[in-house]
């Protein structure tokens, strides 16, 4: 059978564009979100090419993370590979000015929730001796930008997360790795700037950053790798960027 692959935050993005790159390839998928009309739209979409399941809940509710997955029905109970994808920026405040929601979103989102989805898959894989957890981390995770405090310090969670995990799930002979974009042109900027359509176009204006599709073809060749090969770490930036604050607007 094919092997199974559960995304986290498949409704939009780079979780979105991998569903769909990892669905022509015929990887069976549980695509994870919020948003429950696009999920409906993605398991009628990517139906037609591979078998699909879709989870309904928010990475921070602890119940609702375990339930969801322990109640996965019989093809899609063995999860080979997990994509913690989900989560994002809240606001861009210098730290005096930060906003204390949007603090305790972007931990618990993108820090917290992506340790509970893994606890909730990690038994199977553990018991099984087998698994591939791939964990998207950021540039913001390697290099702290202004006014990034919090959301980088999130991502250099991740990034402490992904060696721990690697570390301690050596012995069962578990692959963990992170992909770590630069900018990626996604609703991820809507997000941060809370819908401020212009500010967050203008974020990606006068150069070509990352498509979505860019990072999902990467997570696609480090999970077609041979089971031997563990693609540990990699950071991809577009060409215009050279670091968090260097890009290239020409
Ligand atoms: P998008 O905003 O396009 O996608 C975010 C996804 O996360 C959505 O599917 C959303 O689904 C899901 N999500 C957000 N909050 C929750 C929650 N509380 N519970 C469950 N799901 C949630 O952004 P990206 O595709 O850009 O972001 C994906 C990942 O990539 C994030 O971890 C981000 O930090 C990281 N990243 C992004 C970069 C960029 O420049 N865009 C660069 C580097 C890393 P729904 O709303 O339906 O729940
Ligand atoms: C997303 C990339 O530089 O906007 O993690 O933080 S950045």
């Amino acid at each position: 059978m094919n092997k199974c692959a559960l995304i986290t935050g498949a409704t939009s993005g780079i979780g979105k564009a991998t569903a769909e790159r990892l669905a022509a390839d015929g990887f069976r998928l549980i695509l994870c979100g919020r948003r429950q009309e696009r999920l409906d739209e993605m398991e009628e979409e990517l139906g037609k090419k591979t078998s699909v399941a879709t989870l309904n809940f928010d990475v921070r509710d602890k119940e609702a993370v375990f339930k969801s997955i322990s109640g996965l029905p019989e093809p899609f109970s063995t999860i080979d590979i997990l994509i913690n994808n989900a989560g994002n920026a809240h606001g861009l405040n210098p730290i005096e000015d930060g906003n204390l929601d949007d603090w305790d979103a972007m931990l618990d989102i993108n820090v917290k929730g992506l340790l509970y989805v893994s606890k909730a898959v990690l038994p199977q894989m553990v018991s099984r001796k087998e698994g591939h957890i791939i964990n998207i981390g950021s540039t913001a995770g390697k290099e702290v930008y202004p006014k990034g405090n919090v959301y980088c310090a999130s991502k250099y969670a991740v990034d402490a997360i992904n060696q721990g995990m690697r570390i301690d799930l050596n012995q069962y002979g578990i692959r963990v790795g992170a992909v770590n974009p630069g900018l990626v042109e996604t609703e991820f900027s809507e997000v941060r700037f809370k819908g401020d359509t212009e500010r967050a176009k203008a974020v990606y204006e006068g150069y070509q950053p990352l498509k979505p599709e860019d990072v999902a073809d990467i997570i696609h060749f480090v999970v077609t790798r041979p089971y031997h090969v563990n693609i540990a770490d990699l950071v991809v930036m577009s060409t215009a960027q050279a670091s968090s604050t260097i890009v290239n607007k020409g």
